[in-house]
């Protein structure tokens, strides 16, 4: 197939989700068309079948906001004419289901080309675009119309559907493909970890990790907070991987629990596959996730995550067996939980292990990347809608 992937390319999960999945399609010997504002950091620009075009928006005095949402439409057009695709992926539904729109109906009433067609268009819905953004009132109707224009429309968690059916009243049918992980990328290798492992955390240390884009929404002042308790009673250091606007309350408060030099900020790093696996734990209190990428990943690492019990992280981390679950803000409880793990090498061991087994049986691309395919055989064959 030829299929052209429309996503934010900086850090986040639904770009790491866009990239890892075009990068897997690509390995399995489809075209894949990334049409972006940027190049997705997770690629190098070198991989066979991935082709990447730039979106470049015009900016004029008149425009105080320039149209990225036009210019992204017209490429999309364009890139779909002339490389005949097959279908459209977009990943977040603001404002790229409506793009997306806007590209299908130029392509079928005024072609750029001679040729007119039909380009189906795939919405994956992340979280945010529908928990926040698409709850700000502005956005709302616009957000419903790109989930009911689009062919068809993927979530990444149950959770998420019954959130976008309930929030949105929309009717449109909802395909849950979860996130995944390459297993095989994704993994602990017993002869590298010593090495890098030194570079972040002496031997008698405990090293944790965090790994977010530093949103209020992640709750990265409970990570330090956490940190600051298990270091009190253990020698440790943690990882903060990630930048965003919290970053500097999370210096702040490191400063405030005199923890600043055992805690590692390396920002934001495009070599996270090699980072998680040095860890012991992984701290993801996050106010919401609609599933939980980061902990997906440190799992497949062998990192179990000390996590809240929050939209769809339940239906990944199972409490007690492959991570802990805990309510939003308890501290208290998620540093226990986070000491006597640390304290009790066979337990945390258990729970790596079962952690690394979900990720392979539930999670792994072998088994997540067939559902995207056949979801969009299933979408191709499905009668082009009415535009209009
Ligand atoms: O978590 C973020 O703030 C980034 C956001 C995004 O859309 O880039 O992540 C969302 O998508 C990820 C990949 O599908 C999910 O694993 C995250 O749980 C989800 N974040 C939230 O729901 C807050």
């Amino acid at each position: 197939m030829k299929i052209g992937i429309t996503c934010y390319p900086t850090y986040g999960g639904s770009g790491v989700v866009a990239t890892e999945l075009g990068i897997e399609l690509a390995a399995r010997g489809h075209d894949v068309h990334f049409i972006t504002y940027s190049q997705p950091f997770r690629l190098t620009g070198r991989e066979a079948r991935i082709h990447f075009h730039e979106v470049a928006v015009s900016n004029y005095p008149l425009f105080e906001h320039p149209p990225y949402d036009l210019a992204l439409a017209t490429r999309m057009a364009e890139v779909a004419d002339f490389y005949e695709l097959d279908l459209l992926h977009v990943h977040y539904a603001i404002p790229h289901s409506v793009s997306a729109v806007l590209a299908r109906q130029m392509l079928q009433t005024q072609p750029i080309s001679a040729r007119s067609r039909y380009l189906p268009i795939i919405t994956t819905l992340h979280g945010t675009d529908i928990t926040l953004v698409g709850l700000d009132p502005s956005y709302l109707p616009i957000t419903r119309f790109g989930i009911e224009q689009s062919d068809g429309v993927t979530a990444i968690s149950a959770y998420l559907r019954e959130r976008t059916e309930a929030a949105f009243a929309t009717r449109t049918p909802i395909e849950v493909i979860r996130n995944f992980v390459n297993c095989d990328v994704y993994l602990r290798d017993p002869e590298k970890v010593p090495a890098l492992r030194a570079q972040y955390a002496a031997a008698d240390e405990r090293l944790l990790v965090h790994l977010s884009n530093f949103r209020p929404v992640k709750r990265v002042q409970d990570a330090v907070e956490v940190f600051a308790r298990v270091a009190r009673e253990l020698p440790a250091r943690m990882m903060l991987i990630g930048d965003g606007p919290d970053r500097s309350l999370a210096e702040h408060l490191a400063r405030h629990y005199k923890v600043q030099d055992r805690i590692h900020f390396l920002g934001k790093q495009d070599n996270v596959s090699e980072l998680l696996p040095v860890a012991d734990l992984m701290l993801m209190p996050s106010e919401m996730e609609s599933f939980g990428l980061a902990a997906l990943e440190a799992m497949a690492c062998s990192v179990p995550t000390i996590g809240t019990r929050v939209g769809g992280v339940p239906e990944l981390i199972e409490d007690g067996v492959n991570g802990c679950l805990f309510a939003v803000g308890d501290v208290d409880g998620m540093a226990k939980a986070a000491l006597d793990l640390l304290q009790d090498a066979d337990r945390l061991q258990a729970m790596a292990g079962n952690g690394r087994r979900t990720a392979q049986e539930q999670f792994c691309t072998s088994r997540v990347i067939p559902l995207y395919e056949r979801y969009y055989e299933k979408v191709l064959r499905r009668k082009p809608r009415s535009i209009g």
